[in-house]
């Protein structure tokens, strides 16, 4: 225990000594005089022309998804996935709400980590990309006809869910992990009684082809390690995933008893195709459980949560050949597979080489029983037997590697700040560049599929420092940009991201773009309360309830001047967006209430909650500048007493 934490120690005066040297390099302004003269070509987009990729970077703990064009490093969009959204109303509108419900209540927060697009056959198809929420466990699914967030799936008997949401190779699952083991269900017992008690549940969440929608196939209920990252086989290990593990000690404090006393931790190999099989002829064992899936139907407009209540777990141990454990040095993080499926990368935090293990021995070695122990059932393979090699001193602290396609890896290394370009076969290394600074994960188009588009590399970056204009003590994070078409890689570009960027996901726009010009259809819209012609427009009591049914078009309400409501009502403006051309919005926001302004975009309805607590005259207008006459896109609302008769009228 003594030698570990000095060893720790030691990391950590690493880590000093690293970051202060990269500052150095930065105050000389190297990296700056060496960008060859025809960086700013390369990320050139003329005005009026279109990028080649689309680049979904996670937002870390701003709880959504931004989207950019690759090269340019140009900022399109900010999709709200676990967070309230004022900009148009997404957890503020009534029918977005119950997209943040869970079974802890409404929570309109999480921290986004790692974005990933759906896939066919081991390629990018562009149907939806799937997003994890790290706090209070969750998976949404965004679909990438209308950028919208389709689809919440609370994960239960979990916390942490960190090594998600990674997908098979047809989309079949998508899966959550647990980076905090806890007690299974869960009680109230002394944290001292972790080692044995905890347990790591792994969720293989079945994806319908058609409509995107999530189920929980079942959970593995796994020893109570923590889960850091996963990713899926592919090609000949189609049918397998793989999860990198820490705290396999399963200390219950990670400073007092330090986690990184073993000297290896694992790997877990899980054959989910035998799991499936297994639960499809009644395998399994369903265990009472909580847990919100909430829906966002495009049609009704309209989100609905549900209450589970129950799911299906699988204990390891019952289904023979089904989990490994893959001995892998010093606290893996990243787990990451090559395109052809062959290498499984575990990415030691706490080391400077990397490990890679062979898909092919691993099966061999599974053949022949060869095993080297085993933890709570689960039979230990042989370190030799399964290793491919190693990438030896590659940098210090790799995180995460990414593919181009051509035999290359790109690895990232947090401590000595760089991304490393080796070759996957003969493990060397080709060449290595500075990142400023710090780096997270790295990005390529399709790079951890079976097809990547290895023209560019994006780095996240952890820490700005001097990279951009200051603005107080508080800076963005960044990302670099990096041409990777030649044996050295090439720094283009440095541009700030919103939020904490983890990992990105990134496609051709030609996959994507002719599909994005999205009209909701008037006649289409299913809304309970919608408006569909302005005739239909009126205003409705039901008690101390209100309905206002509303129309926009370019550029009034109708109705919009409201007399008869009073103090103590609840007033729900429904307002369906008449406007049938592609972005033409129009905004609604109402003096006092309680909520964030609404987008609404042509063919949609959507509701807001406005609860009068003074008598007077009090107007609504439009947020959005819609024509020529957008001031005048306004109208009031009259509130009289409680006990005054005065008629509704409008
Ligand atoms: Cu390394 Cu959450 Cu993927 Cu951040 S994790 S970097
Ligand atoms: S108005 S264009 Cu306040 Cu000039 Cu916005
Ligand atoms: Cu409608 Cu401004």
């Amino acid at each position: 225990m003594k030698r570990s934490i000095n060893s720790l120690l030691m990391f950590a005066i690493l880590a000093g000594i690293f970051t202060s040297c990269n500052n150095g390099k930065s105050n000389k302004n190297g990296d700056r005089g060496a960008l060859s003269s025809n960086a700013a070509e390369k990320v050139y987009v003329a005005p009026g022309e279109h990028d080649e990729f689309y680049g979904f970077f996670s937002g870390g703990y701003s709880g959504n998804l931004t989207v950019y064009g690759l090269p340019s490093g140009r900022m399109f969009k900010e999709i709200p996935v676990f967070s309230q959204f004022p900009t148009n109303g997404y957890g503020y509108s009534e029918e977005t709400k119950p997209m943040l419900n869970t079974s802890h209540g409404f929570i309109p927060w999480d921290d986004l980590h790692h974005p990933d697009i759906s896939q066919t056959n081991g390629k990018l198809d562009g149907r939806w990309i799937f997003v994890n929420g790290n706090n209070t466990p969750r998976i949404a699914r965004i679909d990438l006809e209308t950028f919208e967030t389709e689809e919440i799936m609370e994960i239960p008997n979990s916390a942490g869910n960190h090594s998600s949401s990674f997908i098979t190779e047809n989309t079949e699952y998508v899966v959550a992990g647990t980076r905090f083991s806890v007690p299974v269900p869960q009680e109230d017992i002394s944290i001292k009684e972790y080692k044995g008690k905890f347990k790591g549940a792994l969720s293989f969440l079945s994806v319908d082809q058609e409509t995107g929608r999530m189920n929980i196939k079942f959970q593995l209920m796994m020893p109570g390690f923590d889960y850091d990252l996963s990713h899926p086989g592919r090609g000949k290990s189609h049918g397998w995933f793989f999860f990198t593990t820490y705290n396999t000690e399963e200390a219950h404090s990670l400073l007092e008893v330090n986690a990184s006393q073993n000297d290896k931790d694992f790997i877990a190999a899980i054959n989910w195709k035998k799991i499936e099989e297994y639960v499809n002829n009644g395998g399994g064992k369903k265990m009472p459980a909580n847990y919100a899936h909430n829906v966002y139907d495009h049609s009704t407009h309209n989100a609905t949560s549900t209450m589970k209540k129950e799911v299906l777990t699988v204990d390891p141990t019952k289904v023979p050949g089904a989990v490994f454990f893959l001995p892998t040095p010093k606290s893996p993080h990243g787990c990451d597979v090559s395109p052809d499926g062959e290498y499984i990368i575990g990415n030691g935090k706490l080391s400077a080489d990397l490990t890679v293990h062979s898909f092919d021995k691993m099966i061999n070695a599974i053949e022949n029983e060869k095993f080297d122990g085993e933890a709570y059932g689960i039979p230990i393979l042989n370190f030799e037997d399964i290793l491919a090699g190693t990438v030896k001193q590659a940098g210090l602290g790799p995180l995460h590697t990414e593919f181009d396609g051509k035999g290359n890896a790109y690895t990232t290394f947090f401590i000595s700040s760089e991304l490393v370009k080796w070759n996957v076969e003969t493990r060397e290394v080709i060449d290595r560049q500075p990142n400023y600074y710090s780096v997270g994960h790295v990005m390529i188009p399709g790079g951890n599929s079976a097809e990547p588009f290895g023209k560019y590399a994006v780095s996240m970056n952890k820490i700005t420092k001097d990279r951009y204009l200051p603005t107080g003590p508080e800076l963005e994070h960044s990302a670099q940009l990096f041409d990777i078409t030649g044996d050295k890689m090439e720094l283009l570009l440095d541009f700030p991201t919103h939020g904490e960027p983890h990992y990105a996901a990134g496609i051709p726009a030609d996959i994507l773009a002719p599909k994005s010009k999205k009209i909701f259809k008037l006649e289409n819209n299913k809304h309970e309360y919608a408006t569909l012609t302005s005739d239909e427009a009126r205003v409705e009591r039901d008690g101390k309830e209100v309905h206002i049914y509303m129309s926009m078009i370019r550029s009034h309400f109708t109705p919009d001047n409201i007399e008869g409501i009073k103090v103590g009502d609840k007033v729900y403006f429904h307002i369906t967006n008449h406007e049938q051309d592609f972005d033409v919005p129009h905004g609604f926001a109402m003096i006092g209430a309680n909520n964030a302004e609404l987008l609404i975009m042509p063919g949609q309805t959507k509701t807001l909650v406005w609860e009068p607590k003074q008598v007077g005259v009090w107007p609504f207008y439009c947020t959005d500048f819609c024509s020529a006459l957008h001031q005048e896109m306004q109208g009031y609302i009259r509130v009289s007493p409680e006990n005054s008769d005065i008629e509704l009228t409008w």
